[in-house]
């Protein structure tokens, strides 16, 4: 008899992240939300700024969430999620995780006055930004996370970003937080096993989540995991962690790394790029990867 094939599920069957949200096909940050909370479990109280994720929920009072949200505004979130992290123990309540749940928007540009107010104090929350490099929900505006050569609507074509990628996770180890880490939607193994391990941790918890947008990038639906994968592949996108602003560790090696051509040849938001464009970014990912595993070693 023909034996069944069987799969086996890494991750906790439990999902928070209902059917019938309103993300796009093929969303990746539809996939980060359902990583996270599969880690953090129905005891967690997000608070969503104005982002593509306030909308994807759904109209009040329906929602595709399993947890509670306060939807807060564009610049707040990490100063809303201190606020209620402090009136919820004020009430008595020391088990519920209180995460701050923004975009690349509102976390590297408009709310990084609240995300460092808060980290310097070192409030005791996790903020999950998930970064999928344009302001997506108001019709893919640049950000300070659109990479360099990217077609936005406000860097069209002929005028494409010509300034790198903010280190956001440069700024936040400046703050010596007591965990900070990348992760992506394509490795969603890592990324439960990080969230799971500082869920108890006491202090400011920082993820940098990297999730396509097929939408914004002008990629096909199908190819958001594939493009992720390979953001890490070719070490555009290197996942690591960081302890007390010191302590990195490289939680994905990547031994032989593709060329960031690969990446980008399936994008239509790069499709302007010529081979020295190419050339120039797989020039400052090298370097940026050489920086990174110094630190890590
Ligand atoms: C103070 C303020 N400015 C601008 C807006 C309009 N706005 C709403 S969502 C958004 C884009 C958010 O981008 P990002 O944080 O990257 O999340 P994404 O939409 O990409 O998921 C903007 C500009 C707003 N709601 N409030
Ligand atoms: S625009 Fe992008 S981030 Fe927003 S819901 Fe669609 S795929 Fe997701
Ligand atoms: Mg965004």
């Amino acid at each position: 008899m023909k034996k069944e094939k069987t799969m086996k599920l890494s991750l906790p069957e439990e999902e928070l992240v209902g059917s019938g949200h309103l993300a796009c096909q093929g969303c990746g940050a539809v996939l980060a939300m359902r990583d996270v909370l599969k880690a953090l479990g129905p005891k967690t109280a997000l608070c969503i700024p104005a982002c593509c994720w306030s909308v994807i929920d759904g109209p009040f009072p329906h929602s595709t969430l399993g947890v509670s949200i306060f939807h807060c505004a564009f610049e707040t979130a990490a100063a809303s999620a201190s606020g209620l992290k402090a009136g919820l123990e004020m009430v008595g309540d020391t088990e519920t995780t209180v995460v701050a749940w923004g975009g690349d928007g509102g976390t590297f540009d408009i709310g990084i006055q609240a995300l460092s107010g808060a980290a310097e104090r070192n409030e005791d929350i996790i903020y999950v930004c998930y970064d999928n490099e344009a302001y997506m929900n108001t019709g893919i505006q640049r950000s300070s996370a659109t990479p360099y050569g990217a077609w936005t609507t406000t860097t069209p074509v002929k005028h494409f970003k010509n300034r790198p990628k903010k280190d956001i996770d440069a700024i936040m180890a400046a703050h010596r937080i007591p965990y900070q880490a990348t992760a992506s939607i394509a490795y969603p193994e890592d990324l439960f096993k990080k969230v799971k391990k500082v869920k108890e941790l006491k202090g400011t918890r920082f993820f940098h989540v990297f999730a396509p947008c097929p939408a914004g990038w002008k990629s096909r639906p199908e190819d958001t995991v594939k493009l992720a994968r390979l953001a890490v592949q070719t070490t555009l996108f290197p996942i690591f962690e960081v302890e007390n602003g010191e302590k990195y560790t490289l939680n994905i090696n990547v031994k032989e790394p593709k060329p960031v051509k690969d990446y980008i040849r399936l994008q239509g938001r790069f499709r302007h790029l010529k081979d020295p464009d190419i050339e120039l970014i797989q020039e400052e990912t090298n370097r940026r990867w050489d920086r990174i595993r110094k630190l890590c070693s």
